[in-house]
């Protein structure tokens, strides 16, 4: 008797909520329903007073009723629920959206490729190589042997060797391409390698440890390539930089890769060569080394001694990046300070 009771109550009960269209239709549905006074409440408490054979066929009728009820109760919830979210988002399709956040590329980044822009225009190509740099490749390549006195002009963040054969280095100078590049090239070339480079010293308005350089290297054969060449490329270069005559002095220098070597100043932009804290008042900023590629290093990469001549010129990107922006203190670009990497 209570089995077509209860399967009456099941029937009833699970069409009634699969039609509930509202909460407050749903709650009297429970209550009627699921309830601990609904019908079916009342059938589970009374299961205590049956008879141990009653009980056995009656009880787990009655709780599967209760359970499948419970699940319809909840599915109609659910169900409710998502109708009514779905009918209050009114969505505007006309209110403008909030912007995100867009980044832009870093001044030196784009200095970088302004660079490149300029000298693909004079038909060179971009070379790169690693930061960690094998010291044969930064130093030993470039004429520059363990003992020699040259090894200190950079100070060197050398790397833990940790096992390795070869010492490394945090690279001290853009060179360390140079051999790297003409050991799977064959002259005649001419190519850029923009990259940061490290050095171990103290800071200040015009020195930083992290900044970056180009390189400049154009070989062909003996004869071919000579110092008016490199003025001309560089007089050429600043020229489109600037957008104006920018005035350049040489110096004679010392590289142990170049040979002769140069020092190239540019007259100092910020203060109109009159003399400020960057340019240490001097009027003259200087810009990088230069020279004639020095044969050690053509052999160092397999060349034949005296076949190629070339120049070669390591310049100071980051110090271009100044003058351009007008920025006295070189450590505002590898800071980090995002106030000032907005400006641009
Ligand atoms: C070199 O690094 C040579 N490799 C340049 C070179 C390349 C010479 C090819 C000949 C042939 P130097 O240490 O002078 O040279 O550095 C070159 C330029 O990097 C400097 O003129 C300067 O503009 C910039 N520079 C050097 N040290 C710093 C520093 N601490 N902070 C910012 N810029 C620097």
């Amino acid at each position: 008797m209570h089995g077509k009771r209860i399967a009456e109550i099941m029937e009833r009960g699970m069409r009634a909520f699969s039609e509930a269209e509202d909460e407050s239709v749903l709650l009297a549905l429970e209550t009627e329903y699921t309830g601990r006074k609904s019908a079916l409440g009342e059938i589970l408490k009374g299961l205590k007073d049956l008879s141990p054979e009653e009980k056995k066929e009656v009880g787990p009728i009655a709780n599967e009723a209760r359970l499948a009820l419970g699940r319809a109760a909840s599915a109609a919830r659910t169900r409710i629920e998502t109708r009514k979210l779905a009918e209050d988002e009114r969505f505007d399709v006309t209110i403008p959206g909030s912007a995100a956040p867009l980044g832009h590329l870093h001044p030196i980044t784009r200095l970088s490729h302004e660079i490149e822009d300029i000298f693909a225009g004079m038909g060179f190509s971009i070379a790169d190589g690693p930061e960690a740099e094998t010291e044969f490749y930064n130093f030993d390549a470039l004429n520059v042997p363990a003992d020699h006195p040259a090894r200190d002009m950079q100070d060197t963040f050398w790397l833990k060797q940790d096992g390795l054969d070869e010492k490394y280095v945090l690279r001290t100078h853009t060179s360390s391409v140079q051999v790297r590049y003409m050991e799977s090239h064959v002259p005649p070339f001419r190519i850029v390698i923009p990259g940061r480079i490290f050095r171990n010293e103290a800071t200040d308005a015009s020195h930083e440890h992290t900044f970056h350089q180009f390189e400049c290297l154009m070989v062909d054969e003996a004869g071919s390539v000579t110092v008016a060449h490199f003025k001309h490329t560089a007089e050429t270069f600043f020229r489109e930089f600037f957008g104006r005559d920018v005035e350049v002095r040489l110096r004679p220098s010392f590289f142990p890769f170049t040979e002769p070597s140069f020092e190239f100043d540019i007259s100092c932009i910020l203060c109109d060569a009159k003399g400020c804290p960057v340019c240490k008042k001097s009027g003259w900023l200087e810009i990088g080394g230069a020279g004639m590629v020095h044969q050690n290093v053509f052999t160092a990469a397999g060349y034949e001694e005296g076949k190629y001549q070339g120049f070669a010129w390591g310049f100071g990107l980051t110090r271009l990046a100044m003058m351009k922006y007008r920025i006295p203190d070189i450590r505002l670009f590898m800071g980090g300070d995002v106030r000032f990497i907005r400006q641009f």
